[in-house]
């Protein structure tokens, strides 16, 4: 079969890529690995930055995030100093988040997708990308029962994450990965409970991080820094709610909402960015293009903003036989990547303890705490910050 754009990947970066394709009436398919309960169901971001917002709306692709979307503004630092709060939406630009559950967002682009006569191929992995450096790439498929295909396009789009066959099918030395490990791990929980502050919850403690994150006014995320090789198994519930309660300081400041643990993973706070975003005819966005540490709620705001450009870029070559745009996708990304990169590193400095209790170690320690000083006390560094966290 054959088609304009390939794109490999139903996540957020496909779809928007996918919805925005057939628009403009450029051909385009989506094969995705996953079958469709698994896509819709799959927990993960939940903080839309206002941009994100803006280009959902653009498109017409806001109904659903309009409706089951709850704008979110404060969020609240606990450290053994005390505790303060900042309203963002008051502060930098003024703008607030939008908390709206990945799997919602993911499964109002595929169901308008569908509707308006998309093709999206459930159960179909992408197994490699051929001939990338020619211009009809082709696509080697597998379905759910293990029967070979193939899709060949003008372009394809790797949207398929950081373990996808876009990044596999790069030869070796075409794309330079800057890759760093940020040492920090944590253990990602979603409760059946209620949030227990109308606020995001960052409590640094001795103990280490803790955060608490509304989802749904039925489920919370919280995250609670473990030791890198943690197995989540080792974090029974009891466990997990005792050293919550410990290090988010429910005694001083209220207690926390207990609930199911239903979600239990380790993330280690990793970043890696390929560049170029390109190799021939095959482009990457989303987490395929970079992976960034959950620290500042990026990532899935990164792939949306991917998409955008990427179709633009698609159109313009494919329908107005302009590539300038498509020539300058990999720069103008990466410029959006990197800025988020620099405040998602800035958030682990600020959350988190170096580790030991070396010369160096303490060091660090006394300017994390001149750091969070600093935030709770300087207009312009909250400026700062309200711009960088909500912004992309
Ligand atoms: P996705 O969403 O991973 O989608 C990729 C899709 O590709 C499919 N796939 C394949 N399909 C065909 N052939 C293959 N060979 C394939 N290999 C994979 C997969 O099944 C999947 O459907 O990538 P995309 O579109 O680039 O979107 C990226 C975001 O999902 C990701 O960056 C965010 O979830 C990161 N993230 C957060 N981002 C935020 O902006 N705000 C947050 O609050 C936030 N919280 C989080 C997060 C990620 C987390 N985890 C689990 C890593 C919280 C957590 C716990």
């Amino acid at each position: 079969d054959s088609t304009d754009v390939v794109i490999l990947g139903a996540g957020p970066a496909g779809l928007v890529l996918a919805n925005l394709l057939l628009d403009a009436g450029v051909g385009c398919v989506v094969l995705e690995r996953a079958d469709r309960e698994h896509v819709q169901t799959r927990a993960r971001a939940g903080f839309l930055a206002a941009n994100t917002v803006r280009v959902l709306e653009r498109h017409g692709l806001a109904d659903g995030l309009r409706r089951g979307g709850r704008e979110h503004s404060v969020c609240e630092f606990r450290t053994g100093d005390g505790r303060f709060r900042l309203d963002y939406s008051g502060l930098g630009r003024g703008e607030p988040h939008t908390v709206y559950p990945q799997q919602e967002l993911v499964t109002d682009l595929l169901t308008r997708f569908l509707a308006a006569g998309g093709d999206l191929r459930f159960a179909t992995e992408a197994v490699a990308v051929h001939d990338p450096d020619t211009t009809q790439p082709w696509v080697e498929t597998r379905d759910a029962d293990g029967r070979p295909g193939r899709w060949t396009g003008r372009y394809v789009a790797g949207c398929d994450g950081r373990h996808g066959a876009a990044r596999r099918s790069l030869p070796p030395g075409a794309v330079r990965i800057h890759r760093r490990d940020h040492g920090v791990s944590w253990l990602g929980l979603l409760a059946e409970a209620p949030p227990s502050l109308d606020a995001v919850g960052y409590a640094m403690h001795e103990r280490g991080f803790a955060g608490h994150m509304a989802r749904t006014p039925e489920t919370t995320r919280y995250y609670l820094q473990c030791e890198p090789g943690t197995s989540p198994a080792s974090w029974s519930e009891e466990r997990i709610w005792d050293e919550l309660t410990v290090r988010m300081r429910a005694a001083d400041y209220g207690a926390l909402h207990h609930g199911r643990i239903v979600q239990s993973t380790v993330v280690d706070l990793e970043s890696d960015v390929l560049e170029p975003l390109r190799h021939g005819s095959l482009f990457l966005a989303g987490d395929a293009a970079g992976l960034i540490s959950p620290s500042a709620a990026k990532g899935a705001n990164l792939a949306v903003l991917a998409a955008e450009i990427l179709a633009e870029a698609l159109v313009d070559d494919l329908r107005n036989a302009d590539p300038g745009p498509l020539s300058r996708y990999s720069a103008r990304c990466l410029a959006h990547i990197w800025r988020a990169q620099e405040f998602s590193l800035w958030m682990i400095r600020l959350l988190h303890r170096a580790p030991g209790q070396d010369d160096e170690a303490l060091f660090q320690e006394q300017l994390r705490r001149a750091r969070v000083e600093s935030l709770r006390t300087s207009r312009t560094h909250q400026d700062w910050f309200a711009d960088n966290y909500v912004g992309i």
